[in-house]
C-alpha cells in the first residue's frame, strides 16, 4: 500500500504482490553469489517475513526475492522500500545498486536509465546473526528477528531532477505559518522558485532560499489554522512542484502534515501550549502468522483496540515504524514515540565504530522519513542501552545531536533502565524510564509484590529532583507484568491474568494521579514472539506474555481494567 508522501506526477507502481522466491541456504558466502544464476523455484508475497511462513518457518540464511517492473525507456527510476530485515542487497538488471543492514528503516534506491521497458529487480535478504554485517540487530534482543521484505515496495520513474521530500515545520501556530524545506535529488537545479499549493488549492510560484546543505527553504501561511490535536486530528496537504516551461510542472510531491507545537516545560509536555498526559502502550509490529509484515486490517484493528482502551499514546518499540501505521496515527490522533532500533546494548557495542556509525545513520533516516507525521512527538534511540557507563556517552550525545540537527521541533528521549545512575539524562528533553517493580520484584519471596510500584515512583522523582533534572517531564516508558491468556487462578500468582490485571490497575492509577509523571506506555500492547533459543527460559511459549491482548489480539482480563482507568483520564 502506498503511504505518504505521494508523487502524483510519477507513474508509481506498488510492487506488493507475488514475487519469485528462492531459499539459497544457511551458509552462503554473500560475495560469491551470482544473481544471474539463481533458479527461482517458489513464489512468496511482498510484504512478507519469509521465516514466518510455514514453508520456511524459523529458518536463518540467505534468500532471493525477484520481480519485474515496467520502466520508461531512457528514464531513471526509483525503488522505495518501507522496511525489511535484516541485511539486503538490491540489484536491477543484474547490477548491485544498494547494500545495507538497517532493519525496519525505509530507504530509496535510484535505478539507472534503461533502454528496455522493464527491469528485473532482485533483492537478496539475509537473516543470519552476524554483528559485523548487521550490527544493529542481535540474537539477545527480546523480540524475534525476522527476515524478509516486511513492508511495501514502490517503483517509479523520475525525471532528471526531482522533488524527493518537503519537510513542513510549524513556525507560528496562531498565524498558521509554516516553513517548507524542499529536498531535491538527481541532477543539480539552478532555479529559485517552486510551485506550491495547499490543501488542493491551485499551485503558485514561491521563492525558496538555497540552504548550505543544498535544500531549499520558504515560509508561508496556511489559510486554515485549525491545530492538530488527538481529539481533532486536522490534517493538511501541500503539493510542491518543480517548475517546467510555461508554468507547467516537471515533478510533484504531496506531503501531509498537521499544525501543532510541542514543548517540554516545568516537568510537563505541552501540546499546542496545553499540558497533555500520555496514556498508552508500547507496541511491537508483530503477529504470529505474519511476523512484522502486518496486513492493513491488522493495523486498523490495533488502532481500534488502542482507541477503545482510551489511549492517546503509543510507543513504537523498538524500531522505525511502518509509514502506514504513522499515517493512521495522524488520522486517528494517536501520539507516537518513535525510536530507532536498539535493545540493551552495552559497552562493547558503544566502542565499535561501525555500530556507532550505523546507529547515527538509522536515526537520521528515521527522522527524515517520519518528519511530517504530526502524531510523532518523541524521537528516541538505544532502548535500555548502557546509559550509566562513561563509554556510552559519546553515542548518546551524537544521537541526540543528530536528531536536533534534523528536527528541533520534537522532544528527544531514550528509554533508560538505569534511572538512578544514568549519566546521559542531561542530553534529553524528556526522561523515559523502563522499570518493572513488582514483576521482576526486588523481594523474591513476596507474593503479589504490588506494593513495590508506588515507592519506586517516589524514589525516581526524588532522585531526578536531587540531580537537578526536575524540569524535565518524566514518563514511564515501560512497566508491566506477564499473563498467559486464559490462565486465571485464585492465588493470583505471577503469570495469571488476575495478577496482571491488578498490576496494571496499580501502575496506571499511580501514573494517572501523579502530576509529576507525564505519562505511561505500558509494556506491552499484545503478546509477541521472542527468543527461539534457551534465552526464552523466562518467556513461556517463546513469547513475551506481557501483552494486555494476547498474540491473536484476544483481550486479557487487564483490558477492561486499563480501559476503565484510561477512559476516565483522557478527554
Ligand atoms: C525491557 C525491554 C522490552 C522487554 C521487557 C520485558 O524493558 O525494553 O523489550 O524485553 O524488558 O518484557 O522484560
Amino acid at each position: 500500500m502506498i503511504a505518504y508522501p505521494l508523487y502524483p506526477m510519477r507513474h508509481v507502481q506498488c510492487l506488493d504482490g507475488l514475487w519469485d522466491f528462492q531459499f539459497l541456504g544457511d551458509c552462503v558466502d554473500l560475495d560469491a553469489i551470482e544473481v544471474g544464476g539463481i533458479r527461482f523455484s517458489d513464489r512468496i508475497s511482498v510484504p512478507s517475513a519469509f521465516d514466518a511462513m510455514p514453508a520456511y518457518a524459523g529458518k536463518r540464511g540467505t534468500v532471493a526475492y525477484r520481480t519485474f517492473v515496467a520502466s520508461t525507456p531512457g528514464k531513471r527510476g526509483l525503488l522505495r522500500f518501507h522496511g525489511l530485515g535484516m541485511w539486503c542487497r538490491v540489484y536491477s538488471d543484474g547490477k548491485p545498486l544498494y547494500q545495507g543492514a538497517f532493519p525496519y528503516s525505509g530507504f530509496s534506491v535510484e535505478l539507472p536509465a534503461t533502454a528496455g521497458d522493464r527491469r528485473e529487480i532482485v533483492v537478496l535478504i539475509d537473516n543470519r546473526f552476524d554483528f559485523k554485517r548487521v550490527p544493529l540487530q542481535e540474537q539477545f534482543f527480546d523480540f524475534y528477528a525476522y527476515g524478509g521484505i516486511f513492508r511495501s515496495v514502490e517503483s517509479m520513474d523520475v525525471p532528471g531532477t526531482y522533488v524527493d521530500r518537503v519537510r513542513v515545520t510549524v513556525e507560528d501556530l496562531a498565524e498558521g505559518r509554516v516553513n517548507l524545506r524542499a529536498f531535491l535529488a538527481g541532477s543539480p537545479w539552478q532555479g529559485d522558485s517552486l510551485l506550491v499549493g495547499f490543501d488542493g488549492a491551485p499551485a503558485e510560484a514561491l521563492r525558496f532560499r538555497r540552504m548550505n546543505d543544498g535544500s531549499f527553504l520558504a515560509s508561508l501561511k496556511s489559510a486554515d489554522r485549525t491545530p492538530w490535536t488527538p481529539e481533532n486530528p486536522r490534517l493538511h496537504t501541500v503539493r510542491v512542484s518543480l517548475p517546467g516551461p510555461h508554468g507547467s510542472a516537471v515533478d510533484t510531491v504531496e506531503e501531509r502534515f498537521g499544525l501543532r507545537t510541542l514543548k517540554a516545560q516545568k516537568g510537563r509536555v505541552l501540546l499546542n501550549g496545553e499540558p497533555v498526559k500520555l496514556l498508552g502502550y508500547c507496541r511491537h509490529e508483530a503477529s504470529m502468522q505474519y511476523g512484522p509484515a502486518l496486513p492493513l486490517a491488522q493495523l486498523v484493528q490495533d488502532m481500534q483496540y488502542l482507541k477503545d482502551l482510551g489511549c492517546n499514546f503509543v510507543r513504537g518499540s523498538h524500531y522505525p515504524q511502518d509509514p502506514r501505521w504513522l499515517d493512521l496515527c495522524d488520522e486517528c490522533g494517536l501520539l507516537v514515540f518513535e525510536e530507532s532500533m536498539g535493545w540493551g546494548q552495552r559497552e562493547r557495542h558503544f566502542l565499535d565504530a561501525e555500530f556507532h556509525r550505523q546507529q547515527v545513520e538509522q536515526t537520521r533516516r528515521m527522522v527524515h522519513n517520519s518528519y511530517n507525521h504530526p502524531s510523532v512527538i518523541l524521537w528516541g534511540f538505544l532502548n535500555e542501552g548502557q546509559s550509566n557507563h562513561p563509554g556510552s556517552r559519546a553515542l548518546y550525545q551524537e544521537l541526540a545531536e543528530t536528531i536536533r540537527r534534523e528536527d528541533s521541533s520534537r522532544l528527544v528521549t531514550y528509554a533508560t533502565m538505569f534511572p538512578f545512575d544514568d549519566i546521559c539524562l542531561d542530553l534529553v528533553d524528556l526522561i523515559s524510564v523502563n522499570q518493572y517493580p513488582g514483576w521482576y520484584a526486588q523481594d523474591r519471596e513476596a507474593v503479589r509484590p504490588l506494593g513495590e510500584i508506588s515507592p519506586l515512583l517516589d524514589r525516581l522523582t526524588a532522585s531526578f529532583r536531587e540531580r537537578g533534572l526536575a524540569d524535565k517531564p518524566v514518563i514511564v516508558s515501560e512497566m508491566g507484568a506477564g499473563a498467559i491468556y486464559g490462565w486465571r487462578d485464585a492465588l493470583s500468582a505471577h503469570w495469571t491474568e488476575d495478577y496482571q490485571s491488578d498490576y496494571l490497575a496499580e501502575a496506571c492509577s499511580q501514573i494517572v494521579k501523579r502530576p509529576e509523571y507525564a505519562g505511561i506506555s505500558i509494556w506491552q500492547f499484545c503478546d509477541c514472539r521472542t527468543y527461539a533459543s534457551s534465552y526464552a527460559l523466562g518467556r513461556p511459549r517463546g513469547i513475551n506474555d506481557k501483552g494486555t491482548l494476547d498474540e491473536y489480539r484476544r483481550p486479557k482480563m487487564a483490558y477492561r481494567t486499563v480501559r476503565s482507568i484510561f477512559r476516565r483520564s483522557t478527554p
